[in-house]
């Protein structure tokens, strides 16, 4: 494998609208985020990637983009956004922001045009059919956000379009050259700027099954998941190939692809040593126990699954490239609520679930609040949700018969809402996060989780994640965590996960996923034992006694 200049880095997620406000609006900014570079680089990060900043009508939180050439005002300007570049790179953090471009705002000007003149140059930036009320739609397909993925053209009553997410956010048509064309222009204006990089957004998705046509209804609003046609449509490569080769590849910047539904057999072509993106998230055990009828059908997926899965993607990796590695991000609950078996929440456990995935191999990225254990929030009333997503779910689960109270109960542990509270920086009023009201209203345990607390404390688990990142970088360790193979070690023995990293050294990464104790048979004499989220270390002879949720990195 060819070696990259990002492969030995840290990533970390910002949602900007939740993670720091300056001025007190109550919406997180660029200036906020600046403030906390400093704390980036204490923590150990070296790649920053922002969630869209671009003017926005924020019907889906600025992935719905109306201009990207500019900065929202409510998130600054395009001097804070320089200076943010700018400061990063003096820090050794570079900034890279989401490219969302399966799709743009309806308030675009692209858009807006094409409203005007459907036949003309701008109406083939998007997909317009003609249609006539009664008619059938061109297809069946259910948007993510609920509904079929058609709605009239504004200032139409014969015409329609095609929108993949929210009715906000019409689909861009990668068919017509003239369009990736100006796609391409603005990747490498910013890219000029001095960008690192780019996480692309629902990027599969630009290819669609045409003509459009019809799949078996998959439930009763007689429409089917758009996922049938993703399966089917073939192509979406020769966009990609392009894309890279104009763009990414003549500045050797990062790319990290949000894939999902990519065709078996296409990961050498995305992740390659000269693959289309440096990398694309692993999802495997972010779509584990999912149901196709809906949220209110889901449940959280078991520690044996998340093993299987995390296995699972490691072997399909290996040899081939870096995967990105999370365990949550602003479109999932938060992972300690997620993954760890139902009330367990102590800083052990979050700290072994944390450890087991950032020590995979690939490129692990943490999401803001992360490194403090943020938990999911709580919901009593479907008025306090924000997210259109769980808005629609809610709704899902209502038709499906459950009352008001249990579709709140059911859809809540899946809300994106949950990942989308503000970052709570300290214990006092706003959490640190704003001196005003904050957008969304903050999660009521920032008394109890908070940064300030666990700076001050050896034990926590924002200095658990400083020691796996400084791991990492470690000059000792760092060529067998960065590019060691991954091996299982003992993958039969139930709710033990646990793994071999070798590479120069041989490490041998353990986590009991479970409450009850378990005794772990060693493969040999411990060298070192490089981490341990609890104080002791109980071997008799050949065996280590973990307790519950014990985590450790030993060099065997
Ligand atoms: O998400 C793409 C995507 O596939 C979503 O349907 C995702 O599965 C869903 O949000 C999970 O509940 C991206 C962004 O990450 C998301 O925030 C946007 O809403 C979406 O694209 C549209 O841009
Ligand atoms: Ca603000």
């Amino acid at each position: 494998m060819k070696r990259k200049w990002w492969h030995g880095k840290t990533a970390y997620q910002i949602y900007p609208k939740s993670f720091c406000d300056s001025n007190g609006d109550g919406i997180g900014d660029l200036r906020g985020v600046i403030g906390k570079l400093d704390y980036l680089q204490e923590l150990g990060v070296e790649i920053v990637w922002l969630s869209p900043v671009y003017c926005s009508p924020l019907a889906d939180q600025g992935y719905d983009i109306s201009d990207y050439y500019n900065i929202d005002p409510r998130f600054g300007t395009m001097a804070d956004m320089d200076e943010l570049i700018a400061e990063g790179k003096r820090r050794g953090i570079s900034i890279v922001m989401d490219l969302v471009v399966n799709h743009c705002s309806d308030e675009h000007e692209w858009f807006r045009k094409a409203c005007e003149d459907p036949d003309g140059y701008y109406g083939q930036f998007f997909y317009i059919r003609d249609w006539h009320e009664g008619e059938k739609l061109p297809c069946n397909w259910r948007s993510y956000f609920g509904g079929p993925c058609w709605d009239l053209l504004p200032g139409h009553t014969d015409k329609i379009y095609f929108h993949a997410f929210h009715k906000k956010q019409p689909d861009l048509n990668w068919e017509n050259p003239e369009l990736r064309r100006e796609v391409y222009k603005m990747i490498n204006w910013w890219l000029d700027k001095g960008l690192g990089g780019f996480r692309i957004d629902a990027i599969i998705n630009i290819k669609k099954l045409l003509p459009f046509q019809d799949f078996p209804a998959d439930r009763d609003d007689g429409l089917c998941a758009i996922r049938r046609m993703l399966e089917k449509a073939e192509g979406v490569n020769v966009f990609l190939r392009e894309m890279a080769e104009e763009t990414f590849r003549r500045y050797d910047a990062f790319s990290v692809g949000e894939v999902f539904d990519e065709k078996t057999g296409d990961l050498p072509l995305i992740i390659g040593d000269d693959g289309y993106f440096s990398s694309m998230f692993d999802f495997a055990e972010h779509v584990l126990a999912r149901d196709p009828r809906g949220w209110y059908a889901w449940r959280c997926p078991t520690a044996e699954e998340y093993k299987a899965a995390c296995f699972g993607a490691q072997a399909r990796s290996a040899g081939v490239g870096f995967l990105s590695n999370i365990i949550e991000n602003h479109d999932e609950p938060r992972g300690v609520s997620h993954y760890l078996p139902e009330g367990e929440h102590s800083e052990t456990a979050k700290k072994m679930l944390g450890g087991l995935n950032f020590m995979l191999r690939g490129l692990p990225f943490l999401y803001q609040g992360q490194e403090i254990g943020m938990e999911n929030t709580v919901f009593t009333d479907i008025a306090q949700v924000d997210d259109i997503n769980t808005l629609d779910e809610y709704r899902v689960a209502r038709r499906a018969g459950l009352t008001d109270a249990e579709a709140l109960a059911a859809v809540a542990p899946f809300s994106r809402d949950n990942a989308r509270t503000p970052v709570q920086w300290d214990g006092g009023p706003g959490a640190g996060f704003t001196t005003g009201t904050p957008w969304l209203p903050l999660n009521p345990n920032y008394t109890r989780i908070n940064l300030a607390e666990q700076r001050g404390r050896a034990d926590s688990v924002y200095h658990f994640y400083r020691a796996l990142i400084a791991l990492r970088r470690s000059e000792t360790y760092a060529e067998t965590v960065v590019y060691g193979e991954t091996l299982p070690y003992r993958p039969e023995q139930e709710n033990l996960m646990a793994y071999y990293r070798k590479g120069e050294r041989t490490l041998l990464v353990a986590g009991n996923f479970q409450k009850e104790a378990q005794d772990m048979p060693l493969p040999g004499p411990v060298k070192a034992v490089l981490l341990n989220n609890l104080q002791e270390l109980k071997q008799e002879g050949d065996l280590v006694h973990l307790e519950g949720f014990q985590f450790l990195v030993l060099e065997v």
